[in-house]
């Protein structure tokens, strides 16, 4: 049976980085697998160039939305081509024959009676381009993906009838266990689910740039959801709606995505699917978050890891290698220098590295650089045998994305080589003139190097084809077969001499992420400020009540909360305190609360302090909050209390 893997299409509002590349080099990973196993794979990767986001962007730019497209539509594609990523089609979504596909898609299930027309009023969230159900928001009021608040946008649209598959997609996580991996992720989606699924509208009327009508309902005003154009991508990239000419290769073997999208994936996605009839895919396949050295990465912290720059700096393969070694599928992953450089010099050119290295040398010093695999068996079977163990419990990792788990496994191969080097000592074997011993065992290390290099092959393609060449022969489905599969060893060959793989890495090549200011010194002056004062009125002994109202006490809910770009401990909020406008509060307590956890939670706020500047932001207000040795906790109403109620 053929295999198909996609990537998601990529938007075109920003440029690729490490979270983008992360995701393609797992699916092509897959797909170089599976091809290594002799399997006819089809490989899509691509952007998502519609919506109003792009729109904008576009507007920004001051080019035309199709020219902007276009340019960000090929730093992407130059990238990968750029990685050597085996894609077989870049589909863009604005290709004619996508949108052919995606109309004809809509005629259908509007034939099926699955989209009918109807006037929405809900709560959409500009910035997922998604309206909510009431029951959905956070607080009521919240999105529930991005916490934003949303906005009550009343048009004229049409509608998809989701509500209609809830069973059938209930059924079908129940039935197929892994359509969503790793399994751990199923529940969050199988929950909202439960909850009830409202019709989704599918066209908007507030903005032009997207997929047409179909001509066959004669109504222009409208354009196609992003998200139903985009999804579509999996199968008009196949000739969808056109001429079918690659739909044998569906459905999807996997779909990989963020768990940003996931809902997408497995809600909508298989949802249009069977209004389309056509077979859902094998498993949606969900990995989770990269940060950089423990943060998120964001343009305005300026800490965005470039995979272009890691890959000049360190060599896109070893880029590949550390995604795939460090995070479990499906968890969240750290980028920092540090573990990178460790994991190149320890794993890569100490294990493997190395072990090239000694045999080439060896060989070189006793037979004239000749190997002979004869012997192998006579002296070497326990080795022989922990490793095709070892290369048998590949495969499962493999099909469960378990690459770290994969890669672990096939270390052992290097172990199992430096081990029967050290324990054999070929150099002494020598001396005691057990020519044969010593042969051996350096023709079992070229055995290991040479199917551990078959393995590795889908993740660093290219080191590896030098290793095989080094090792006199190919990497490809035959020599996968006869030496993986098949155990067979290495037929006598000359081992060649090749430059140092993985030199050792001293120091980071890279310049370090911008570190967040050292010190929010307004912040500090004003505690100190506050400080001495207090210090001072205790010194000039109590107060009368009176002075105590004079501070007026209130209390408010964040409304909204971002973190202060460059600073290490403001975050800036937006709060209600009953006024007729949100008052702006930057609080010193970043360290402490993230700006997310602070949404729509009640505060006690200082209301006629003089508003202070602090890193250049306003702030009409002081948080109560208490601190110790461990740490600090905002002071809040025991329970909630109406925005604006006074304290005291
Ligand atoms: O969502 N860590 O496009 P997008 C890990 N166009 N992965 C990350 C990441 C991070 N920090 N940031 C992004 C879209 N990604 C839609 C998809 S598909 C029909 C439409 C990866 O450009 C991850 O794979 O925002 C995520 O799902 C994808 O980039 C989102 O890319």
């Amino acid at each position: 049976m053929s295999k198909y893997i996609t990537t998601p299409i990529y938007y075109v509002n920003g440029e690729a980085h490490i979270g983008h590349a992360y995701t393609t080099f797992i699916a092509d990973t897959m797909v170089r697998y599976e091809k290594l196993k002799g399997e006819d794979t089809y490989f899509l990767t691509g952007t998502d160039e519609h919506g109003e986001k792009i729109e904008e962007s576009a507007k920004k730019s001051g080019k035309s939305t199709q020219e902007f497209t276009d340019e960000m539509s090929a730093t992407f594609k130059n990238l990968w081509d750029d990685f050597e990523i085996c894609y077989d089609k870049f589909i863009k979504t604005t290709d004619e024959d996508h949108k052919i596909g995606v109309q004809k898609a809509f005629e259908v299930m509007y034939a099926k009676g699955d989209i009918y027309k109807g006037f929405y009023e809900g709560n959409y969230c500009i910035s997922c381009e998604t309206f909510f159900p009431e029951t959905q928001l956070t607080d009521g009021e919240f999105c529930p993906d991005c916490g934003r608040t949303t906005s009550i946008v009343k048009e004229e649209s049409y509608f998809f009838k989701l509500s209609k598959y809830e069973d059938r997609l209930l059924k079908h996580y129940e039935e197929n266990p892994d359509f969503i991996l790793p399994r751990s992720r199923a529940n969050e989606v199988i929950n909202f689910v439960k909850g009830g699924l409202r019709d989704l509208s599918v066209t908007r009327t507030s903005f032009a740039w997207g997929v047409k009508m179909p001509e066959s309902l004669n109504d222009d005003k409208h354009v196609m959801y992003v998200w139903l154009d985009a999804l579509m991508n999996y199968v008009t990239a196949l000739g969808y709606g056109k001429d079918d000419a690659l739909m044998n290769y569906w459905p999807a073997t996997t779909h990989f995505v963020g768990k940003d999208i996931l809902r997408f994936h497995a809600i909508y996605w298989p949802a249009f699917l069977m209004s389309l009839d056509l077979a859902l895919p094998a498993h949606i396949g969900a990995h989770g978050w990269w940060t950089r050295d423990g943060e998120k990465m964001s343009k305005s912290k300026g800490n965005v890891v470039s995979p272009k720059e890691v890959a000049d700096a360190y060599g896109v393969e070893n880029l590949r290698y550390f995604m795939l070694r460090e995070v479990p599928f499906g968890q969240d992953g750290d980028f920092s220098q540090r573990a990178f450089i460790d994991r190149i010099n320890s794993e890569l050119s100490n294990d493997l590295g190395n072990l090239l290295n000694r045999i080439i040398g060896m060989s070189g010093k006793y037979s004239d650089f000749e190997i002979d695999s004869v012997d192998v068996e006579k002296y070497h079977t326990k080795e022989l045998d922990t490793m095709n163990e070892a290369l048998s419990n590949l495969d499962g990792f493999m099909q469960n994305m378990q690459t770290h788990r994969y890669l672990e496994e096939l270390w052992k191969l290097f172990a199992i080589g430096n081990k029967a080097i050290e324990e054999h000592a070929p150099w002494v074997k020598i001396k005691e003139g057990k020519k044969d011993e010593a042969f051996a065992t350096v023709a079992l290390v070229a055995n290991i190097l040479a199917k551990a290099s078959i393995m590795l092959n889908p993740i660093m393609p290219k080191t590896t084809n030098i290793i095989a060449d080094a090792l006199n022969f190919t990497i490809d489905n035959a020599s996968y077969e006869e030496l993986v599969v098949g155990k067979k060893l290495l037929k006598l060959f000359n081992i060649k001499k090749v430059p140092p793989l993985f030199p050792r890495i001293e120091e980071p090549l890279m310049e370090e992420a911008p570190k967040a200011m050292p010190d929010d010194k307004p912040n500090d002056e004003m505690k100190e400020e506050l400080a001495t004062k207090k210090e001072k009125r205790e010194e000039d002994n109590l107060i009368e009540i009176g002075q105590f109202f004079e501070t007026s006490l209130k209390v408010g809910v964040v409304v909204e909360a971002e973190e202060v770009p460059k600073s290490k401990k403001l975050l800036k909020l937006q709060v209600d305190l009953g006024e007729d406008t949100l008052r702006q509060v930057v609080a010193g307590i970043k360290e402490f609360y993230s700006a997310e956890s602070l949404i729509n939670t009640q505060v006690c706020v200082v209301t006629n302090l003089k508003p202070a500047k602090l890193m250049g932001m306003m702030s009409e207000g002081m948080l109560l909050a208490a601190k110790d040795e461990d740490g600090l906790c905002l002071v809040r109403p025991e329970k909630p209390k109406k925005v604006g109620t006074p304290i005291g």
